[in-house]
């Protein structure tokens, strides 16, 4: 297997917790067989192909680590509605909201779903994107919302992507478990994971924990499932009300807990005592022009690793784009450059439980890596509606 040799780039690894300014000096990367094998000065060139990187920045590939990537239909006649002044909880309760998506995407087949989807993930990897997550939680039945997933994984064939799947049945209650959560929770979403799990669909378990979705306690039996089949788990969480989803969440571990706007300090404390991921989502901040803005400060006082992701979804982040989602994070939520390429890198993958897989430019890890036409990390994430792309590198192969 031929090795390569990655030279005269400016390289910013995401190791260590730094992402902030290339390494110093003339760093270079061997990569073999899909894998980094040696970072640093100088490295032997023996039966290498050497690849001279034209002096641009280096960094790991992009995870987004937070998707509603496939899904049917649009949702832009809500966007007007919400122009007009009509918030979301209300276009929610009144049908629309994930219904909408719901009644556009059941019944839709694998191939048709795919379809759908791919000009999104191609957007994506346009950006250098190599891994993505992606949720169900459109279908609302078992079968829909294992179709969901069938092309999820289906995405991961006919793209060079590495897919990470997570059951998101409890999305939202059907129009006909209407006011029947728990019975929706123990008919569709338990059942469902169990037979999703047994066909090998699913990576992780979701959920909205939310006034319009579901509470802590309704979620429970699902969560006591997920770690009985041994599934990591996560939640969306404090994203338009303080519902204790975050405190609950860490209770089983949880690889994150997203969204967070309206989390708290001792929410900060219990996700540091677990080790869960804070994923931030500014696409939804902004789009739903959200005011409250997650506790940035207590996650650093903390030591809360933080991440950044689009939330590609119909209604409330239909967002493409990691370099703005990275952009975002630094004007809405003012993350630093160093934190938004880490949120978008190492703490992504860490929140997807890749942590020893993908996200940094370390011995060991696949080679997922980006060459961008620019010098700095500040020059990625400053530009809006910029794409500097050069070459993205999926398993030490120019895709
Ligand atoms: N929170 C969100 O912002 C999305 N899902 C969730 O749990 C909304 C998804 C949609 O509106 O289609
Ligand atoms: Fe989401």
């Amino acid at each position: 297997m031929t090795a390569t040799l990655w030279t005269n780039a400016r390289v910013v690894t995401a190791d260590g917790g730094i992402a902030r300014a290339p390494l110093p000096g003339a760093v270079e990367v061997r990569t073999a067989a899909g894998r980094i094998v040696a970072v640093g000065p100088s490295l032997p060139r023996d039966g290498c192909v050497v690849h001279d990187c034209g002096g641009r920045l280096l960094t790991p590939a992009p995870v987004d680590c937070h998707t509603h990537l496939v899904f049917g239909g649009d949702r832009a006649a809500e966007f007007e509605m919400r122009l007009d002044g009509v918030p979301y909880a209300e276009i929610a309760r009144a049908g629309g909201g994930i219904r909408a998506s719901m009644r556009a995407t059941r019944g839709m087949g694998v191939d048709a779903l795919v379809a759908a989807s791919l000009p999104r993930l191609d957007h994506l990897l346009r950006e250098g994107v190599s891994t993505v997550e992606v949720k169900s939680g459109y279908g609302l039945t078992i079968a829909d919302e294992m179709q969901m997933l069938r092309a999820a994984r289906g995405l991961g064939r006919v793209r060079p992507v590495r897919v990470v799947t997570t059951w998101l049945a409890a999305h939202a209650v059907p129009p006909e478990y209407e006011g029947r959560a728990e019975a929706y929770i123990d008919e569709v979403a338990i059942p469902g994971l169990m037979a999703a799990h047994a066909e090998g669909l699913v990576d992780a378990v979701d959920s909205f924990c939310e006034a319009i979705a579901f509470s802590p306690a309704q979620l429970a039996p699902l969560y006591d499932r997920a770690r009985a089949l041994g599934l990591p788990v996560k939640i969306h969480a404090e994203q338009l009300s303080h519902m204790g989803g975050t405190v609950f969440a860490c209770g089983y571990g949880a690889l994150s807990a997203d969204h967070l706007e309206h989390a708290t300090e001792a929410d900060a404390v219990a996700m540091a005592a677990a080790g869960t991921v804070a994923v931030l989502l500014p696409g939804a901040f902004y789009a739903l022009r959200e005011t409250v803005l997650p506790p940035v400060a207590a996650f650093r006082a903390h030591g809360v690793p933080m991440a950044l992701a689009t939330d590609c979804n119909p209604g409330t982040s239909p967002l493409t784009s990691i370099l703005l989602a990275m952009n975002m994070g630094a004007t809405l939520f003012r993350l630093t450059v160093g934190e938004c390429l880490l949120g978008v890198t190492a703490h992504a993958a860490r929140a997807l439980g890749l942590a020893e897989e993908t996200g940094r430019i370390a011995p060991g890890l696949s080679a997922d890596m980006v060459l961008w036409d620019v010098e700095t990390p500040a020059q990625l994430v400053a530009r809006i509606g910029f794409n500097p792309l050069h070459a993205r590198i999926f398993k030490g192969e120019v895709a």
